[in-house]
């Protein structure tokens, strides 16, 4: 039985790929962070008692920013694979604690790296590094393929690529297997709710049940390759099955702006989405990626995957989950409210 270690375990991709592996027999451990509230919603099912047989998925605290942790933990587990996905993987936010950003996206990258030497685990262990399209950057050819130069536009974007040269340096310093996948951006049910795609469907479904009025969003001219996460994470354990370790560029070839994404979700709904979205310059950044449009013929041609969820499909597949919980929330929100009255309780 093999043998994976998922960083951002309980991030949407972590979850995906967990999911992904399990189902292919794997032993997964994942690192989790302490919180003082639950932040394992999106393995919870998933997880099985530790006390009952069977076991396959264990966690374990920790923290990117905790080397010695990370050294600890590869020696006692010895991992056929690692999947470096932790992050904060905000790009907007990035602005706000850059340093922060930097430690636990680019300094993150080297801590794993050397724990892996550390451990002893060279030409034992295939290391997965999550590299994004934001390391693109200010456009300089589209669409953007392996050899397309870098030009980040934020901390996070500059931290990325200092990863992503890190990763490339310990192949080929020490030969160690270990790739980058460069993903443009992936979404689902599951990506967080202050990303542009989710925000909207989340707003857009929740509007359409009378729980929200309005969807404050900022520059609504980028223009976006999205694709599906719970596929791309396939990519992910495919590169690592390859025997050469490699970048590839993951995408769908397609381009959207995020006027479009509204209009197709609000469409879905029978809404006109010019009447409920509105402008707020908080959502703006200092420094904007204008378009993303990746080649993914790399991939194709050495590892012949292909996606096969296009934009309407991902928009159609959010809306219907997040109408379904905006459902939930209502009917949540009429049992509080009947309770309430049987109680006599005036809210
Ligand atoms: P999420 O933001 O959904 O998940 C991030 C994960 O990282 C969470 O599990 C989070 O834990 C964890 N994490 C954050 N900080 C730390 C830390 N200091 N120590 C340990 N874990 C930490 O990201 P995605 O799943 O969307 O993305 C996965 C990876 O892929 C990220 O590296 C991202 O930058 C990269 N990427 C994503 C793309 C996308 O479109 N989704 C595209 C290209 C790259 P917690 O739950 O506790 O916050
Ligand atoms: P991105 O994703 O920055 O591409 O990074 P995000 O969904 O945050 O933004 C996409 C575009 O939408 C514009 N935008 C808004 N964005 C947010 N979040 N909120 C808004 O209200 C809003 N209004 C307009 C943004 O300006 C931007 O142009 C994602 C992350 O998952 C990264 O971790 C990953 O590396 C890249 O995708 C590929």
């Amino acid at each position: 039985m093999k043998r994976a270690l998922i960083t951002g375990i309980t991030g949407q991709d972590g979850s995906y790929l967990a999911e992904l592996l399990l189902n292919k027999g794997y032993e997964v451990h994942g690192i989790i962070r302490r919180s003082s509230t639950f932040n394992t919603s999106r393995i919870d099912h998933l997880y099985k008692d530790p006390h009952v047989n069977d076991v396959k998925l264990f966690l374990h605290y920790g923290d990117l920013a905790d080397s010695v942790h990370l050294v600890k933990l590869l020696y006692e587990l010895k991992p056929d694979e690692i999947y470096n996905l932790g992050a904060q993987s905000h790009v907007r936010v990035s602005f706000d604690i850059p340093e922060y950003t930097g430690d636990v996206v680019g300094l993150a990258a080297v801590r794993m790296l050397e724990a892996i030497r550390e451990a002893n685990l060279v030409g034992n262990v295939r290391y997965y590094q999550a590299s994004s399209s934001e390391m693109f950057g200010k456009v300089h050819e589209v669409p953007q393929k392996e050899t397309t130069p870098f030009h980040p536009r934020s901390p996070y974007g500059c931290a990325k690529v200092f990863a992503y040269w890190l990763t490339v340096n310990y192949r080929e310093s020490y030969g160690l297997h270990a790739s980058n996948g460069i993903l443009f951006n992936h979404e689902s049910p599951r990506r967080g709710e202050t990303f542009v795609t989710r925000k909207i469907t989340r707003a857009a479904t929740r509007i359409k049940l009378g729980l929200q009025d309005a969807l404050y969003l900022g520059n609504l001219d980028a223009q976006r390759d999205w694709g599906y996460a719970k596929e791309y994470v396939e990519v992910m354990w495919k590169m690592l099955q390859q025997d050469k370790p490699d970048d590839y560029v993951c995408a769908t070839g397609e381009t959207h702006t995020i006027r479009e994404f509204c209009e197709e979700t609000f469409g879905l709904l029978d809404l006109d989405w010019e009447k409920y979205v509105k402008y707020d310059a908080r959502y703006e950044r200092p420094s904007e990626v204008d378009l993303l449009i990746g080649d993914p013929a790399k991939l194709k041609k050495n590892i012949g995957w292909e996606p096969q969820v296009k934009f309407k499909d991902l928009v159609k597949i959010m809306v219907d989950a997040d109408l379904a919980l905006a459902k939930k929330e209502m009917a949540c929100n009429e049992a509080i409210a009947n309770q309430n009255l049987d109680s006599g309780v005036v809210a």
